[in-house]
């Protein structure tokens, strides 16, 4: 790096020395950011890195909640509001035991990009808490949420930040948060993003990120005169954008044979069919059960118990592309050398950050198309903004319109990502391109709106 991104980037090293993930997140921004930042004396005159890496405000609240038994317990939220240059802030809430101020930050520093490629109007931000929802009673869950919200409430409003969901918040969460917004404020608006049809709701949210992700692989490959039809995929994760990924996967002609969960993974050499597919959705959405439970139910499936101190054995199965759809850094080095040596030939992001930098490395030198999350998972953002829309006007869209909309937004990323990488950087390279396109735009809405 020149001296000026290094520079920025060993403030945030000093400024935040143990946010790993956040860390992360800005150094591979950096590495592209670095290929213009000499050409943009105005970036430089302005600050705009070191304000870019600095986020407007950060809310930590305490969260007392009472379990079935009555008693007391205590988790932390966040709301991460890191860019309002081009919108209200926008992201989701996570709630899982491993959420941190570095996770929450990194999340948050990748949704102001993402949400720009969208070219929707939305600043960028990210919440949640270090509640895990696994084994907890649906009351449980309410009362949390309702505590959660009778906290961040003060902060949010339609026009100022509005959430949405991801890992552990999804209907059933944003119901109980909606309710409890609702009933403090007085006021029924938009104000939370992935709401039920019946409520304010759009159509294609649920579906929107992984039929996103998706939409986007089709486009890269149908410029290289490749198909998705007849091909092998591996996804992993067992989620929203798992599931809908696999979903879209089916409709374009492609075999899928893995899912995982955090326990470990499935590999079906017969390929999840929609049947099985639905089995799937009943099994985590209602039941909230294990994928394990997947390889019990149907014959010739294998079933591996996921041991973290060794490479994922999911990316060390033979197949043509690969949809990491978990959590991050859920692709290392090895993992990378493992789908490398095993011929993939394109991995889309599905998951935000799921590929470590070396292992991003090791993929596009080796020649593997990678479809960057910034870029490949924009699509659950982009129909929430379209329900943000929506939401405004007071009218709920057909099935037909939203999807032909997310349609339109995903391709038009890919031609920006696409024609960014050719201009700063070298064909293909669409990690350089996400990260350049976007970051141009959100500089330049800075410089315009002044020192704020
Ligand atoms: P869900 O909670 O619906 O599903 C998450 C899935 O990933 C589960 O199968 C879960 O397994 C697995 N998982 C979560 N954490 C870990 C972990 N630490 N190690 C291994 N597996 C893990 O979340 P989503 O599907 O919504 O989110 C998946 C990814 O997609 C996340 O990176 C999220 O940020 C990203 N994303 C989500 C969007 C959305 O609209 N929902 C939009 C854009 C990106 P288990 O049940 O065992 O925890
Ligand atoms: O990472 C993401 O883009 C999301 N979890 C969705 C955010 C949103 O506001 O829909």
């Amino acid at each position: 790096m020149n001296s000026q991104t290094e520079q920025i980037y060993q403030g945030v090293l000093k400024r935040d020395p143990d946010e790993k993930e956040f860390q992360q997140a800005v150094y591979t921004f950096l590495l592209s950011v670095d290929k213009i930042i000499d050409e943009l004396p105005d970036v430089t005159y302005h600050k705009v890195l070191e304000r870019m890496v600095e986020p407007e405000r950060v809310i930590m609240f305490r969260v007392p909640w009472t379990n079935d038994e009555g008693k007391l317990e205590i988790n932390r939220g966040f709301r991460v509001e890191m860019s309002s240059a081009l919108g209200p802030y926008k992201g989701g809430l996570r709630f899982h035991p491993s959420v941190n101020l570095s996770i929450m930050k990194f999340l948050a520093f990748e949704q102001v990009f993402k949400n720009c490629l969208t070219g929707l109007p939305m600043g960028g931000g990210k919440g949640g808490s270090d509640f895990n929802p696994k084994g907890k009673s649906d009351l449980e869950v309410m009362r949390f949420c309702q505590s959660f919200m009778t906290e961040l409430q003060r902060h949010i409003g339609e026009d100022t930040d509005v959430p949405a969901g991801d890992i552990g918040v999804g209907g059933r969460e944003i119901g109980f948060l909606f309710g409890q917004y609702k009933r403090i404020q007085n006021k029924f608006v938009g104000v939370l993003t992935g709401k039920g049809l019946d409520w304010g709701g759009s159509q294609i949210r649920p579906e929107a990120t992984g039929y996103g992700l998706v939409y986007l692989s089709d486009a890269i490959l149908e410029d290289r005169k490749m198909t998705l039809e007849g091909k092998t995929c591996l996804v992993s994760g067992s989620g929203n954008v798992a599931q809908y990924t696999v979903e879209k996967l089916l409709d374009l002609g492609a075999k899928v044979v893995t899912l995982s969960d955090s326990s470990g993974m499935i590999y079906d050499e017969n390929g999840i069919d929609r049947e099985k597919l639905k089995y799937i959705m009943v099994l985590k959405n209602v039941q909230r059960g294990r994928i394990k439970e997947y390889a019990e139910k149907y014959k010739g499936v294998t079933y591996i118990p996921r041991n973290p101190s060794e490479p994922n054995p999911i990316w060390n199965i033979k197949a043509d592309y690969a949809f990491p759809c978990a959590t991050q850094n859920e692709i290392l080095k090895e993992d990378a050398l493992n789908l490398v040596r095993n011929g993939i030939k394109l991995v889309g992001e599905g998951a935000n950050m799921p590929c470590s930098q070396e292992a991003e490395a090791i993929l596009t030198s080796s020649g593997v198309l990678l479809a960057p999350a910034k870029a490949a998972n924009a699509g659950g953002v982009a129909v929430s903004g379209l329900e943000m829309s929506q939401n405004s006007q007071r009218v709920q869209w057909t099935r037909e319109k939203v999807d032909s909309e997310l349609k339109n937004i995903m391709h038009n990323i890919y031609k920006n990502i696409s024609e960014a990488a050719e201009t700063y950087s070298t064909k293909d390279n669409f990690i350089d391109g996400a990260n350049i396109a976007s970051f141009i735009r959100v500089a330049r809405a800075m410089i315009a709106q002044g020192y704020v």
